[in-house]
């Protein structure tokens, strides 16, 4: 803050790094942005109300660099403290301030993220309590919002086999107050949305799994879940997140497509969106792009967590993303549904291992944030032109015609389009598809 102190009190940990301001293409400096003008209009909309990013909590402010083969590695002032309290609470001061010097519009939490080490239910509700109440007066303090929360039902031990399909119903009671409590601490934050990501909601092995329990029990309790949502006034969207493994073996939310079909199943596929992650879609074998037109074909788009993997090896390393055509490629089919509504785009997103100082944690941000702003001018630029949609158009015109009409009705059956077909002799002659011509047009756009 303005005197060197944050509203905890605590010293600011950032000190020396300058607020992130525009700056346009041509600037030298690496602590600004070059793209992301928030109030430039784009498509009819500011840059800030299209984007709508977020900072995520954990892997910024909660992880230490640890991986399964060694050690922390960063430099993170507020993970040494004298108790867990005052680390939890010095954290938070960090994430503020983090979060106001990069201007940009949201957060995101899982409960576990923001509060002190608690290994009971009850610690964590206490614990929980006392930080929605910081939370309250930080967002107040510097105008941050909050884009969604989520229980964390996967790190505990006792969530190994499962938070809402644990086979052991005591389990699952645990989760569903966990998720009670967050869902209302969201609410009273004002968040925009509510995610539910299945971390642990699928098996390992077959051989101890009855997965037909365990689908109703999810299914079950997600449809409690909406209720809950209509019961407090919430009005934000609740968001399943798809990733189809890791850490379990197979997880049930496997992609948007069969979330949907799993909605469909127990009643909520108007109530509940999906929170597409581009890691998520490349782990399950699909495009980002694939998922988001998926999502929208469907009515289930909700928002988004960007990031992407490693080209070479598929895993989930939550890199931030960078590669402006793959992001563009997703908004050309987002943009033309009306874009974001409640959701927006979080910075699922880590620093590598050894990128250990603070500032990395800007280059990393503003990279993300810059990657965003120019594939938004790309999509629009795109979108402005038109011609991928008139192709497209031209594509699927036949549709409109005589023949297209009469094999749409719903009173043509199988056989009344076969005589037809026979009777006219038609012979379906290929149409080229252009791909490599699209492909250029999506390139000539690339800002
Ligand atoms: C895990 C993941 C989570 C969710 C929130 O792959 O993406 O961080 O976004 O639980
Ligand atoms: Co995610």
């Amino acid at each position: 803050m303005a005197d060197g102190t944050s509203t905890s009190g605590f010293d600011t940990v950032f000190g020396d790094i300058p607020e992130i301001k525009f700056e346009g293409p041509d600037t030298e400096n690496l602590f600004a942005y070059r793209y992301y003008d928030k109030d430039q209009v784009v498509l009819g909309k500011r840059m800030e109300d299209h984007l709508r990013m977020a900072v995520c909590y954990w892997h910024t402010f909660c992880w230490d660099g640890y991986d399964i083969f060694g050690a922390g590695t960063f430099d993170r002032p507020w993970h040494n403290p004298a108790n867990d309290r005052e680390a939890a609470d010095r954290k938070m001061a960090a994430a503020f301030e983090f979060f106001s010097k990069l201007g940009l519009p949201f957060y995101c939490f899982h409960d576990v993220d923001v509060c002190e080490y608690s290994p009971t239910p009850d610690e964590l509700s206490n614990n929980l309590a006392r930080m929605k109440d910081r939370l309250g007066a930080y967002q107040d303090e510097t105008g941050t919002k909050l884009l969604w929360g989520t229980a964390n039902l996967f790190s505990h031990p006792r969530y190994a086999a499962g938070g809402l399909t644990n086979p052991d119903p005591e389990v699952a009671a645990c989760a569903a107050r966990q998720v009670r409590e967050c869902l209302e601490v969201t609410h009273a934050l004002g968040g925009s949305n509510y995610v539910l990501w299945g971390g642990r909601e699928g098996y390992d092995t077959l051989l101890n799994t009855d997965l037909s329990r365990e689908l109703e029990n999810f299914g079950r309790f997600l449809a409690k879940v909406v209720e809950h949502k209509y019961k407090i006034g919430f009005t934000g969207k609740i968001l399943i997140e798809p990733k189809p493994h890791e850490p379990m073996y197979h997880q049930y939310d496997f992609d948007s497509a069969s979330i949907h079909g799993f909605l469909q199943r127990f009643g909520i596929d108007k109530e509940v969106h999906v929170n597409i992650e581009p890691n998520h879609a490349t782990l399950s074998g699909h495009s980002f792009a694939h998922e988001i037109a998926t999502a929208v074909s469907l009515g289930v788009m909700g928002s988004i967590d960007i990031n992407c993997g490693n080209y070479q090896n598929g895993w989930d390393t939550d890199q931030f993303n960078l590669d402006i055509r793959d992001i563009t490629l997703a908004l050309i089919e987002l943009l033309p549904s009306g874009g974001l509504d409640t959701g927006g785009f979080n910075f699922d997103a880590k620093v590598r291992r050894q990128s250990s100082d603070l500032s990395d944690l800007f280059h990393a941000h503003i990279g993300g944030v810059d990657a965003l702003a120019r594939a938004l001018l790309s999509a629009a630029d795109l979108l402005e032109r038109g011609d991928l949609a008139k192709l497209k158009a031209e594509r699927y015109a036949g549709w409109d015609s005589d023949l297209g009409q009469f094999m749409t009705a719903g009173t043509t059956s199988l056989a009344d389009i076969a005589d037809r077909a026979k009777a006219e002799g038609i012979d379906g002659t290929h149409s080229s598809g252009r791909q490599e011509y699209l492909e250029n047009l999506v390139n000539r756009s690339l800002k």
